[in-house]
C-alpha cells in the first residue's frame, strides 16, 4: 500500500527543482521583480502605497498600471494593490495575539483585512451569518488525507461543540467551521507540521488541485496524478508557506488533472483541465489541455480545446508559466470578465500556447494529440466496494450526504483507515469519502462498523448522487438554505419512490454555482419564488447535465419553484417519474 502524502511539508521531491538553482519560492529559481517604471512609481507614491508590502511587486509594469487604473471601480484590485493578501500570512498571528491580550477586537480590524485579505491565509470571515467566526479552507491536493491529518483536523474543531463542523467541498477539499481568529496562528503551524496548508485558498488564488479519488488504485487510469498534483500545489503555495509571486492574480483559477476517461475532476468546468492521453511519438502518457471552463453569475461556459499537449515532465512548469501569463496579461478591469476564458478567447488557443511556452523560457509546446476510442465509456460510480488494480485489495466508498460531517467523524474515519486500510482516505468532488487498500477479506467486517450506518456504503440512488454548496447557513451570498434542505428532500423522495438508477441532484444557493448545478441530472439553484402571493425561498431548476466523456452542461428548465415542501416535493416527484423512470414504492400513494 502506498500513499505519498508528504509533499506540502517539503518532504517530497519537487519537480521544479530540476529546472535550476532553487533559491526562489517553491524550489524554483528566484523570480525577478520587474523594476518600477517612473509612471507606476509616481502613482503609488501619490496613493501612499508601500511597494514592498503591496500586491504589485511581481506584476509587470503594464499589469501594475492596469490594476492601479481600475482600483476605484474594481474594489478587489484596489485592495490587492494597497496591501497584498500575503501580508496576512504574518499579520494574522499578530492580530490573534492582540485580540487574545484584549488590546483589540475583531470588530476594530481593517475591513479589507478581515473580510478580504485574510482569505489568502484561508480564513473566511462569516460576517453575515456568524460574525466574528471564520470558515477555514484548506488545500488537500487530489483530496487525499492521512489518518494523522484527519485527527489533527478533528482536534481543531472538537472543542467548538455545535459551532464546529466540517465540509467536503466540490473541489474534494476540507473546510472547517466556527473557527476563532485567535486560534488560527497555532493551527497554521500545526497544519504545516502535518503536511497541510490553508494559504491562497480564497479570492484571487488557485483553488484546490483536483484529480482522481482512485488515483494509484484504479485499474483503468492512464497515470497516477497524485504526485503531479502535489508538485503543482507546492509550486503554487511554496510548500504551503505561501508564494508571494502568485498572490495577485486577476481572479480565481481552477486546475484539474484527469487521468482516466471518467474525468473525475470535471476538467470541462475548470479554467485549466489537463486530460491524460498517450503521446503517439513516445507512447508515454502526457496531457491535452482544455482551457477556460467556469461558472459565475454572468456566464457559465465549458472549457474549449487549448490545442496543447504537455508531456508529464512539463506539467508543473506549464502550470507555473500559465499562472504567470494569467497574472500579467489577464483582464483586471471588470471582475465579470477576468476569468481565464476571456484571455484565451482574446488571444485564441494558439497564441495562448505560444505565450505560455515563451514564459517557460522559450519552449515550443506541442499541439494537442488525438486519442480515439471506439467504445462508449460511462463515468464510474466510486461509492461501494470496488476491486483495486492491486490484487487482493478493494477501495470502499461511503456517502457523506452534502459533504457535511463533524469532529467525531474525523476520528472515526482515521480509525477505519488505520484499522482496515493503509491509513489514508480520499475525498471526492461529489463530497464523499473513499477508503483505499482494504484487504478483500476484511471488507465485510469493515462494513459492519457503526459509522457506516450514518455514512452509507450502499446509499440510495438519490442520496449517493447528492451534492450541495454551503448555502445560507454560513454563506453570506446565499439566497436559500441548501444542505439541510437537500438532505431532507432526498430522504422523503427515497421513502416514496424507487429509482432505476442513480440520479445526481446538485443544489446551489445562488448563481455563483459552487454546487455546480450545470453538471447535474437535476440542478436546483437558489432564486426568488412566490408562495400564496408572498416572496419565499425558491429554486431555478436545471436539467440535462452529463459528465465524463463528451459532457453537456444542464440548462434551465423552469424557475420560481418555491422551496416549501408542499411545492418542491411533488414537483421533484413528478420530474423523477416523468423524466427519470422513478416508480412509486408499493403502497405509497403519489399524487400526479
Ligand atoms: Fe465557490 C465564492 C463556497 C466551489 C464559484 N464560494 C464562494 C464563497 C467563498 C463566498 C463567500 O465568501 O462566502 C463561498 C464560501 C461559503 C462557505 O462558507 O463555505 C464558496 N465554493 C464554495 C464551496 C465550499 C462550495 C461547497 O460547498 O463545496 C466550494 C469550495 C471549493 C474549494 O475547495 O475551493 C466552492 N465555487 C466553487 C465552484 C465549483 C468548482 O470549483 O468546481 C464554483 C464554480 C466553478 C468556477 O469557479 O468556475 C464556484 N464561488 C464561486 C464564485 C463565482 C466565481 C466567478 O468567477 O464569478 C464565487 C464568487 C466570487 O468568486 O466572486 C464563489
Ligand atoms: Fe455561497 Fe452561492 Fe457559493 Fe452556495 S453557490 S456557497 S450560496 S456563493
Amino acid at each position: 500500500a502506498s500513499a505519498t502524502l508528504t509533499s506540502s511539508n517539503g518532504a517530497s521531491t519537487n519537480g521544479a527543482s530540476s529546472s535550476g538553482a532553487s533559491n526562489g519560492v517553491g524550489g524554483w529559481p528566484a523570480a525577478e521583480i520587474p523594476p518600477l517604471s517612473d509612471e507606476v512609481k509616481a502613482i503609488i507614491e501619490e496613493r501612499g502605497i508601500n511597494f514592498e508590502t503591496s500586491g504589485l511587486k511581481y506584476l509587470t509594469n503594464e499589469a501594475r498600471l492596469r490594476s492601479l487604473a481600475v482600483a476605484k471601480k474594481n474594489k478587489a484590485e484596489g485592495i490587492k494593490a494597497q496591501k497584498g493578501g500575503h501580508k496576512m500570512w504574518t499579520e494574522v498571528t499578530e492580530l490573534a495575539e492582540l485580540i487574545r491580550k484584549g488590546e483589540t477586537k475583531w470588530e476594530d480590524l481593517d475591513l479589507d483585512d478581515i473580510d478580504v485579505r485574510l482569505k489568502w491565509s484561508g480564513m473566511f470571515h462569516r460576517r453575515k451569518r456568524a460574525p466574528g467566526t471564520f470558515m477555514m479552507r484548506l488545500k488537500v491536493p487530489n483530496g487525499e488525507l492521512s489518518s494523522k491529518q484527519l485527527r489533527f483536523l478533528g482536534d481543531q474543531i472538537t472543542h467548538l461543540g455545535e459551532k464546529g463542523c466540517a465540509d467536503i467541498t466540490t473541489r474534494a477539499n476540507i473546510q472547517l467551521r466556527g473557527m476563532d481568529l485567535t486560534d488560527s496562528a497555532a493551527i497554521f503551524e500545526g497544519l504545516q507540521s502535518v503536511g497541510l496548508s490553508a494559504v491562497q485558498t480564497g479570492m484571487d488564488n488557485v483553488r484546490n488541485m483536483t484529480g482522481s479519488p482512485i488515483a494509484g488504485i484504479d485499474p483503468h487510469e492512464l497515470i497516477d496524478v497524485r504526485q503531479l498534483n502535489y508538485e503543482i500545489n507546492d509550486m503554487i503555495t511554496n510548500f504551503g508557506k505561501g508564494n508571494e509571486e502568485l498572490v495577485n492574480l486577476p481572479r480565481k483559477i481552477n486546475i484539474g488533472l484527469s487521468p482516466s476517461r471518467d474525468d473525475f475532476p470535471h476538467t470541462h468546468i475548470n479554467d485549466v483541465g489537463l486530460k491524460a492521453v498517450h503521446d503517439p511519438e513516445t507512447g508515454e502518457v502526457g496531457f491535452n489541455v482544455e482551457l477556460g471552463g467556469y461558472f459565475s453569475v454572468k456566464r457559465n461556459t465549458m472549457s474549449i480545446d487549448g490545442n496543447t499537449f504537455v508531456a508529464r515532465d512539463q506539467v508543473v512548469a506549464y502550470c507555473k508559466a500559465l499562472l504567470e501569463v494569467f497574472r500579467d496579461y489577464g483582464g483586471r478591469e471588470d471582475r465579470q470578465k477576468a476569468r481565464l476564458m476571456w484571455l484565451v478567447e482574446d488571444w485564441g488557443a494558439d497564441k495562448f500556447r505560444e505565450m505560455v511556452g515563451a514564459q517557460m523560457g522559450g519552449v515550443t509546446l506541442r499541439t494537442a494529440v488525438e486519442e480515439k476510442y471506439d467504445d462508449v465509456w460511462e463515468r464510474r460510480d466510486v461509492l461501494g466496494v470496488h476491486p483495486q488494480k492491486q490484487e487482493g485489495f478493494s477501495w470502499v466508498g461511503a456517502c457523506i450526504p452534502t459533504g457535511r460531517f463533524f469532529a467525531d467523524d474525523f476520528y472515526e474515519f482515521a480509525k477505519i483507515a488505520d484499522t482496515y486500510g493503509d491509513g489514508t482516505v480520499r475525498l471526492t468532488v461529489e463530497q464523499d469519502i473513499l477508503f483505499p487498500f482494504i484487504p478483500n477479506d476484511k471488507v465485510e467486517e469493515m462494513k459492519k462498523e457503526p459509522i457506516f450506518q450514518k455514512y452509507k456504503i450502499d446509499a440510495g440512488n438519490l442520496t449517493r448522487g447528492l451534492v450541495s454548496c454551503t448555502g445560507a447557513q454560513f454563506c453570506g451570498l446565499a439566497v436559500i438554505e441548501t444542505k439541510n434542505r437537500a438532505m431532507a428532500v432526498v430522504e422523503k423522495l427515497e421513502q416514496q419512490l424507487d429509482f432505476p438508477k442513480k440520479i445526481r441532484i446538485h443544489w446551489t444557493g445562488c448563481p455563483n454555482s459552487c454546487g455546480q448545478v450545470q453538471v447535474a441530472d437535476i440542478g436546483l439553484m437558489g432564486g426568488p419564488a412566490k408562495l400564496n402571493g408572498k416572496a419565499t425561498e425558491g429554486v431555478r431548476v436545471f436539467l440535462g447535465g452529463t459528465i465524463g466523456e463528451n459532457p453537456v452542461l444542464a440548462s434551465q428548465f423552469e424557475k420560481g419553484i418555491a422551496c416549501d415542501e408542499s411545492v418542491l416535493l411533488p414537483y421533484l416527484r413528478n420530474i423523477m417519474i416523468e423524466k427519470f423512470g422513478a416508480t412509486p414504492k408499493p403502497g405509497v400513494l403519489v399524487e400526479a
